[in-house]
């Protein structure tokens, strides 16, 4: 690591040492390093197929089982895969901050739950997860879980209505949970430091989130190997992998508290 990127993780690890609160924003990204593809990544997922085709209501009226079958595929990665050190760091900064009378918010965009299972906590899902499923024609919750019938080929039937049973994901052109989003609008206009991590920072509104925290006075940091349209705004930017970088960002942490504590 070059002397340049420890000043920036130094940089940001005193910001966070006096701030109280805290929100983070995930993408595909923070889970690229668990083995979870990306979206807009050269071999992301984008690239075989068109987003409307798949992550769309209308694409999954048109073609239910290639869209099912589609969710199949990534529930069926999801099983073998565990979160990496990019989540454990966020569940560890969350319980840091806690301990001294702090908040993290962490939404996320991710669908994997990989944030739950690495220990975080009121994780926003601004995008849905992928776990559960529910009635595509009147909405109740279905029973459906993948590790019991993972060569389900087509969408099951409701056992109300016998419409068609989808992935409790947001698709493109479907609102954001509106509780779920207020939080995370709330959150960002209310804290001190925001993480951009392992995000294009193409997708409204998520991607507006990070932009609501700079225009009111957070301090911005973004977390990703390449540029987006966000760097340009940001206080800091750690062009790396969230997996490498952020257990840094602990580490200098509990080195900046024994600092404090010398002094
Ligand atoms: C809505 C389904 C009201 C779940 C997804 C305002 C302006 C412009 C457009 C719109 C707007 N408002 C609404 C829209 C339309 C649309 C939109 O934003 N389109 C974009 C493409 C222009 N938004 C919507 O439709 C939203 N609904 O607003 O409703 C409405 C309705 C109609 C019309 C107007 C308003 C719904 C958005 C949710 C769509 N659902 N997926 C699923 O199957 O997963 S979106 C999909 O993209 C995923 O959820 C994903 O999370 C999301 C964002 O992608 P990223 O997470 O950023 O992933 P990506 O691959 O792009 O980037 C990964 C990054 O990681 C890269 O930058 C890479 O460099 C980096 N990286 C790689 N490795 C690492 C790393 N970083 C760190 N460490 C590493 N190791
Ligand atoms: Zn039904």
């Amino acid at each position: 690591m070059n002397t340049e990127q420890i000043e920036r993780i130094e940089h940001i690890a005193k910001r966070l040492a006096t701030a109280t609160r805290v929100t983070v924003l995930t993408g595909a990204g923070i889970s690229a390093e668990s083995g979870v593809a990306t979206f807009r990544d050269p071999n992301g997922i984008w690239t075989k197929f068109k987003p409307e085709e798949l992550a769309s209501m209308d694409g999954f009226l048109k073609n239910p089982n290639l869209v099912w079958q589609w969710y199949q595929g990534r529930r069926d990665v999801l099983e073998k895969v565990v979160p990496n050190p990019g989540h454990t760091a966020l569940a560890e900064l969350q319980r840091w901050l806690e301990t001294r009378g702090g908040r993290l918010t962490l939404a996320t965009q991710n669908v994997d739950r990989l944030h739950h299972r690495a220990g975080s906590t009121d994780v926003l899902e601004l995008h849905g997860n992928i776990v559960e499923n529910y009635c595509s024609r009147c909405r109740k919750p279905h029973e459906y879980v993948f590790s019991d019938n993972p060569d389900q080929r087509e969408p099951p039937r409701c056992t109300y209505c016998g419409g068609q049973i989808r992935p409790a994901v947001v698709w493109f052109g479907e609102l954001l949970p509106v509780d779920v989003l207020a939080a995370a609008e709330a959150a960002s206009e209310q804290c001190d430091v925001f993480f951009s991590i392992g995000t294009s920072a193409e997708v409204y509104p998520a991607a507006g989130l990070p932009i609501v925290a700079k225009r009111n006075g957070a301090f911005l940091v973004e977390i990703n190997p390449n540029a987006t349209a966000l760097t340009r705004y940001a206080d800091v930017v750690l062009h790396a992998a969230s997996g490498a970088v952020l257990p840094q960002i602990i580490e200098a942490l509990s080195s900046d508290k024994e600092q404090t504590t010398n002094d």
